[in-house]
């Protein structure tokens, strides 16, 4: 309950900082874009992981409002890297809270204005949990959202409830393989499952990214895989956005 309480006075409190994940494409060898992730400087427990804070956000709905934090801030970073010349996108993962919102696109669009930033820079996460509840409502969002040019990503894919079919019944243009399978891929039988997906994937015209790259060899066998993009340790852990401009966008 005192989390919970710390939780609430976050925001107000500016305890919030979003990090970076640069995400590498394989065809071009460039940084395309970067994952937002959120993390929290609690005053006394220091650092607490978004995997503790996050389901608890989610639980309480605080996740609204410091979705829409997440959001505003990255879009505005975003907005001055390329300013400054990098071409690069911004990903944000979606609670499902946040777009069962029902002014989840208007606020989309709002933000998207409001930082001057194209909507084809921005790709929208969501997870196969979020796409099977009001899913009629959530289609429409998702298509809306895909009309005014924002990207839209299906994350962590192969955990939870995950179908083949909603690669093909989802309104989504882009897959990430959950770091589960990327962990295992030397596995024969995790490798062929990954390889029908991005068979799938591909032959709908979606692009699929590799999650929880750590190792160059992985590397080899996900290219040959037809998976175009990844995202990992292996390129960096997440880091805060002064980090990122000094490891990745000063050499662009
Ligand atoms: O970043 P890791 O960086 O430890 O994140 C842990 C979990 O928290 C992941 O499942 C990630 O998707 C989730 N997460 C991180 N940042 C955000 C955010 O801004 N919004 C939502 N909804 N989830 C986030
Ligand atoms: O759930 P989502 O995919 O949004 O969150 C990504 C999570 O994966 C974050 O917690 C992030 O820190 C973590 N992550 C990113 N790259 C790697 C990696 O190479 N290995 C592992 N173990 N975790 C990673
Ligand atoms: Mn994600
Ligand atoms: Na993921």
């Amino acid at each position: 309950l005192s989390l919970e309480n710390d939780l609430r006075k976050a925001l107000v409190k500016e305890e919030f900082e979003v990090y970076y994940q640069p995400q590498l494409d394989l065809n071009t060898n460039r940084i395309v874009s970067v994952e937002a992730l959120l993390r929290w400087h609690h005053p006394e427990k220091g650092f607490v992981s978004p995997a503790d804070f996050i389901p608890l956000a989610e639980e309480t709905g605080l996740i609204v409002p410091i979705g829409e934090w997440v959001l505003r801030e990255s879009c505005k970073q975003t907005k001055k890297w390329r300013n400054q010349g990098h071409d690069i996108s911004i990903s944000v993962n979606l609670s499902n809270q946040q777009l069962i919102s029902n002014h989840i696109v208007e606020l989309v669009k709002e933000i998207l204005i409001e930082n001057q930033l194209d909507p084809q820079y921005l790709t929208l996460e969501i997870t196969e949990s979020l796409a099977i509840t009001n899913l009629t409502d959530t289609l429409n969002k998702l298509k809306k959202l895909q009309e005014i040019g924002v990207t839209i990503a299906l994350d962590d894919f192969g955990t939870g409830y995950s179908s083949l079919s909603y690669l093909s019944t989802l309104p989504i243009n882009f897959v990430k393989i959950d770091k589960s399978f990327i962990n295992d891929i030397c596995d024969k039988t995790k490798r062929e499952i990954v390889k029908s997906v991005s068979r799938i994937a591909s032959s709908r015209g979606l692009t699929v990214v590799a999650e929880g790259v750590e190792e160059e060899e992985q590397i080899y066998i996900i290219q040959s895989l037809g998976i175009g993009m990844i995202q990992g340790y292996y390129l960096s852990k997440p880091v805060p956005s002064k980090e990122m401009e000094k490891k990745f966008l000063e050499k662009l």
